[in-house]
């Protein structure tokens, strides 16, 4: 018998497959959803769309530290790509703790002449459980999902907390860290590693009272990072507020598209990245992992085991039971 998928599933498929927003959103909710079932719909959607999905697009990541105007530049070379007639989503992901919230809500305000245009799909949020740059195995399916969509550009937003530009790095096909004029020799936020993942260094707010300072930040950035890494990152100087140096960049994010090797690679660091979080995710959801350890926090509380003890116990079981598996 073949296998017929739920019509709310096909319903949401074909919405997506001519680009209504609302039956894009209505998925991204099911697959951020928590509970077992919403999500296994969103995952019916994604199969049915993978059957006949041929449409690549350009994924582009803009990171940064807060405030230094990653809004306002992706609404500015967004409302520049529309013009051009390219269709594109937008999507944020809050690599802080979903408790504490992140500046993100406050987005689609921001961006509200985007928000405002028909080409375009906001999503503001997308956040993850709140670790590893926020990206999680729901983060790649709703980047499957957009793209399945046909839009030509996907522009995500992240905060930049350091570390998880190296796995934003693979979730796209480019990377940009935007930095402020800052004063002096400072170098900050400019992490070896980051830069040897980073694309292209756009140095924003070269406007009014901080030109000068954003043109030194800028010679700075790029005498010290030849010297630090020998890299060739581009370092260019913009103003998401009055429109300078947008071309430029717009010109290198269509200049650059992934051949399907570099796509692949990519995938499979991705899978370094998540499986981890996944599998331990999985583990600590199960009942009797659950129940061991709330005994042995017990045990401690109460002094019958020590933390040594309790931690062999607790990896004695874990074996224990792959040993188990092993011999089936
Ligand atoms: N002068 C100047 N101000 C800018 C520029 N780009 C952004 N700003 C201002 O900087 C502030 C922060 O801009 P956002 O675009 O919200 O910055 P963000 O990086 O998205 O901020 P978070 O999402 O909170 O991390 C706003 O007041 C903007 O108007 C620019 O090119 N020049
Ligand atoms: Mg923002």
């Amino acid at each position: 018998m073949t296998y017929v998928p739920p019509p709310l599933a096909l319903e949401l498929a074909s919405g997506i497959k001519v680009r209504d927003a609302r039956a894009l959103a209505k998925t991204i909710t099911l697959l951020e959803s928590r509970l077992s079932y919403k999500k296994a719909i969103g995952l019916e959607v994604l199969s049915v769309l993978k059957i006949d999905n041929s449409y690549i697009s350009r994924k582009i990541a803009f990171t940064g530290p807060p405030g230094v105007g990653k809004s306002t530049l992706i609404e500015s070379v967004g409302l520049s790509l529309v013009k051009k007639g390219f269709t594109l989503a937008i999507l944020t992901i809050d690599p802080s703790s979903p408790i504490s919230g992140g500046s993100v809500l406050a987005d689609k305000t921001r961006m509200q002449r985007l928000s405002n245009c028909e080409e375009v799909f906001i999503r503001p949020s997308a956040s993850g459980k709140g670790y590893l740059g926020g990206i999680t195995a729901a983060t790649l399916d709703i980047m499957d999902v957009i793209e399945a969509a046909g839009y030509d550009f996907i522009l995500v937003e992240t905060i930049g907390i350091g570390q998880n530009e190296v796995d934003i790095k693979d979730l796209v096909d480019q990377l940009i860290l935007i930095l402020p004029p800052a004063a002096g020799d400072e170098l900050q936020g400019l992490k070896k590693g980051i830069i040897e993942v980073v694309d292209l260094i756009a140095v924003n707010k070269h406007d009014g009272a901080l030109k000068k300072t954003a043109e030194l930040t800028a010679m700075h950035y790029g005498s010290a990072l030849s010297v630090l890494t020998g890299h060739k990152t581009p370092v260019k100087l913009c103003s998401a507020k009055d429109g300078t140096g947008i071309g430029e960049i717009i010109e290198m994010m269509c200049s650059y598209l992934l051949s399907p090797e570099e796509r692949q690679q990519k995938q499979v660091h991705l899978l370094d990245r998540i499986a981890p979080q996944e599998m331990l995710e999985i583990l600590l959801q199960s009942p009797p992992i659950k129940r061991l350890f709330a005994a042995q926090k017990l045990a401690m509380e109460t002094k019958e085991s020590s933390l040594k003890q309790s931690l062999t116990t607790m990896t004695d079981y874990l074996k224990s039971c792959l040993e188990m598996d092993k011999n089936l």
